[in-house]
């Protein structure tokens, strides 16, 4: 298989400065690391806080974003075990860790002090092609549609794995705030196929038929509902037994503390710039809830997560457009206008 040298990307050399299409010289795999032919990836809402700077964690500059990359193994270092050419893999966002820390040996690699992220402080998905570490990379089944499979290697594996945060049981309320986005049409489809029953809540009517359609039992507009935390209690027999946030709003997350019902779980995935989860202390210690935050997921959800999707429990709604188009992307992002997941073909 021949490699060029020079491969398309979208790279920005500040945050927030331009995202120029160019070309840009193909990396060489360490020897830890696979070359990955990029086909098709996701583009996350994380892409665009890392391209804005939002998070207090500096970004590798100039800096290639993605990190919901799928494609096929071309190349690897000497040290590589396990794959072989033209294995289907996926870049996701914890591209490589230390393997040797506390958190690492008990398979806690995303929290690993020294985790290196795909898109932010290691070139990503929105190029032709990208390394990743053999250890960390994605497993794909040979035969998976690549453009379909690429939202789970970041917002599938990350929803999945905030479920199990939550807890709960069978035939309990989830409630998924910011329902309509990428995470979200994913969370609703992993709730149920977990067997909880799913309220959602985004913005708008299009939305609303759109989270119903992929499993939601009662939706909630947050632009339109006066007073949204007695309309979720109402709509969930009581409160749901927990909220998963993976909305992008500071606002929803305090709501979400209120509505729970007591003795529920309050899980924190989305990360607004800047938030503060603000609730009453006196409430949480009454109604004895569990806030907790969820960060990606390890090796086993992520295999777990596609396993999912490709046994056909789970459906990724996506548009694809060129690489070529991110800044629209990033546009109708920040606008809150995209139902679920845009995803880039890396041959535009
Ligand atoms: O590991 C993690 N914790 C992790 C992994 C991946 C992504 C965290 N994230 C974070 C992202 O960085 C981002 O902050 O999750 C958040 C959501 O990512 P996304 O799903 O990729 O974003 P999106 O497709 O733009 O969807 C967000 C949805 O929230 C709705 C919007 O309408 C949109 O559908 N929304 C907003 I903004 N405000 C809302 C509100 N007040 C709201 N929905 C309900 N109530
Ligand atoms: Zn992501
Ligand atoms: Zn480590």
């Amino acid at each position: 298989m021949s490699i060029p040298k020079t491969q398309k990307a979208v790279v920005f050399e500040t945050n927030g400065g331009p995202l120029e299409y160019r070309d840009i010289p193909v990396p060489v795999p360490k020897a830890n690391e696979i070359l990955i032919n990029i086909k098709y990836s996701g583009v996350c809402h994380t892409d665009l806080h890392a391209w804005k700077g939002d998070w207090p964690l500096p970004t590798k500059l100039p800096l290639v974003g993605g990190h919901e990359g799928a494609g096929v193994v071309v190349a690897m270092g000497e040290n590589v075990k396990g794959w072989k050419i033209g294995d289907y893999a996926g870049i996701k966002w914890l591209n490589g860790s230390c393997m040797s820390c506390e958190f690492c040996q008990q398979t806690d690699e995303p929290n690993c002090p020294e985790a290196d992220l795909s898109g932010y402080t290691h070139d990503g998905s929105f190029q032709q092609y990208a390394t990743a570490d053999a250890v960390q990379a994605a497993r794909i089944p040979a035969g998976t549609d690549l453009a379909h499979v690429a939202p789970i290697l970041c917002a599938g594996v990350t929803v999945y794995k905030a479920l199990k945060t939550a807890d709960r049981k069978a035939g309990d309320w989830i409630c998924i705030s910011g329902a309509g986005g990428g995470l979200g049409s994913l969370a609703i489809q992993y709730a149920r196929a977990m067997g909880f029953r799913v309220a959602a809540i985004d913005g708008g009517e299009e939305k609303g038929e759109f989270c119903k359609s992929l499993g939601a039992e009662a939706y909630i507009d947050f632009t339109k509902e006066k007073d949204l935390v007695a309309a979720v209690q109402k709509a969930t027999d009581g409160g749901p037994h927990a909220a998963i946030n993976v909305s992008v709003s500071e606002k929803a997350i305090a709501q979400s503390c209120e509505y729970t019902r007591s003795t529920g779980s309050v899980v924190l995935v989305g990360l607004p710039a800047g938030a503060k989860v603000v609730t009453p202390v006196f409430d949480s210690v009454v109604k004895s809830l569990s806030i907790k935050g969820s960060y990606v997921g390890n090796r086993a959800d992520t295999q777990r997560a596609i396993d999912m999707y490709t046994r056909g429990l789970i459906k990724c709604p996506i548009q694809i457009v060129g690489l070529s188009e991110l800044p629209e992307v990033y546009k109708l992002m920040e606008e809150g206008k995209i139902l679920g997941r845009y995803v880039v073909d890396s041959s535009k």
